[in-house]
């Protein structure tokens, strides 16, 4: 073999024993045999130069060389590409031994808040819609506007926490001032519904609580009576407890309404027999309600000559037990772990 090609061969076999990636060995490929300026490609281009003698012997030589390359660098990609495999299957071998780690713990969501939107759900179902209100709420609005001037004796029914040094705010007694604030801003006719939290001052027991959720109703249109009202809760009832529930509706005096009326179902825990929950009545008083009184609508620049309404106050805390089975209502606020934990 001529002696430059010699140096070449053994210089090309030493660079592929060098060569520590498969990379370094395309880069070495393409010294060699590149198209354009592959160093063998060249002295291949070169042969037509020569006499017919040289180029028989020269070509023989030259691809000798080339098949010599090619072999040595096939086998060398072979090694490297087995030996990544090796480094790859080291470092990313799973330890099947380790003991597993400690399960995070992932929240959910209050059973109040569970009631509460089950609720939502089914009130847009039935063309109502949701709003919310101010928690601290003007002493007009929860009060004088629903028809229960200052100093009226119908203020006892609902003490409250009011803010010091500022005598006109109150944290809200119940949902009902939004029935104002609604009528004030969208006029009749109206179909909405109000959750969200209330608060009073309260000596609380296993019903009462001085913090707890409602979710107040209002309907105005024409022609409204106590029937329609009175097919809703029902309604609402079936959906939270199935088809033979039973709901009971009594009077009940509210300065707002007129006439005003309360209702109660079967009492969960004794099934009506009569328990310390219900007060051994056998019932379970979940909402007040009745017909909006004029006075009230009036407030809120509504005609009552042209449009009447019902309007109602769940006590979405109280769903809440029923649903659940839950015994004392103090649980639900506790932040008891084991309690939550249930749900
Ligand atoms: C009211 O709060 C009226 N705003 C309801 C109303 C709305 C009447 C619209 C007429 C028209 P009452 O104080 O009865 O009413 O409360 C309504 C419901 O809230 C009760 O039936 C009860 O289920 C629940 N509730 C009242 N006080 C508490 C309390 N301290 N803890 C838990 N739930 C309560």
């Amino acid at each position: 073999m001529d002696k430059d090609l010699e140096n070449l061969k053994k210089q090309a076999l030493s660079a592929v024993q060098a060569a520590r990636s498969v990379a370094q060995l395309d880069e070495l490929e393409n010294k060699w045999f590149g198209r354009a300026h592959g160093e063998l490609t060249q002295l291949m281009k070169g042969l037509k130069d020569l006499s017919p003698e040289e180029r028989k012997t020269a070509g023989e030589e030259l691809n000798h060389l080339k098949v010599a390359l090619s072999e040595a660098v096939a086998e060398k990609r072979g090694v490297l590409e087995g030996s990544a495999w090796a480094v790859a299957a080291e470092t990313e071998r799973v330890d099947i031994t380790q003991p597993a780690l400690p399960k995070k713990s992932v929240g959910h969501l209050h059973p109040n808040t569970l009631v509460q939107r089950d609720l939502e759900d089914l009130f847009t179902s039935m063309g109502f819609m949701v709003l919310d209100g101010p928690e601290l709420e003007s002493d007009y609005y929860n009060f004088t506007a629903l028809n229960i001037p200052e100093n009226h004796p119908a203020r006892d029914m609902q003490d409250t926490f009011y803010v010091k040094g500022h005598k006109n705010w109150v944290m809200r007694t119940h949902t009902s001032p939004m029935q104002v604030r609604a009528m004030q801003k969208f006029g009749a006719p109206l179909r909405l519904v109000v959750p969200g939290k209330c608060f009073r001052n309260e000596a609380t027991d296993v019903r009462h609580e001085h913090t707890f959720y409602q979710l107040e109703g209002l309907v105005v249109d024409t022609h409204i009576t106590l029937s329609h009202l009175k097919g809703v809760l029902e309604a609402v009832a079936r959906h939270l407890y199935g088809p033979a529930t039973k709901v009971r509706v009594r009077p009940k005096f509210y300065p707002f309404v007129e006439p005003g009326i309360n209702g109660e179902v079967t009492c969960f825990l004794c099934s009506g027999k009569g328990c310390r929950v219900c007060k051994c009545s056998g019932w379970l008083e979940i909402f007040g309600a009745g017909l909006v009184h004029p006075h009230v609508l009036k407030e809120g620049g509504i005609d009552p000559a042209q449009y009447q309404g019902f309007a109602f106050g769940l006590g979405v805390t109280r769903l809440v037990m029923l649903k659940y089975g839950i015994d004392d209502i103090r649980l639900l606020e506790s932040g008891d772990m084991s309690f939550l934990e249930q749900f």
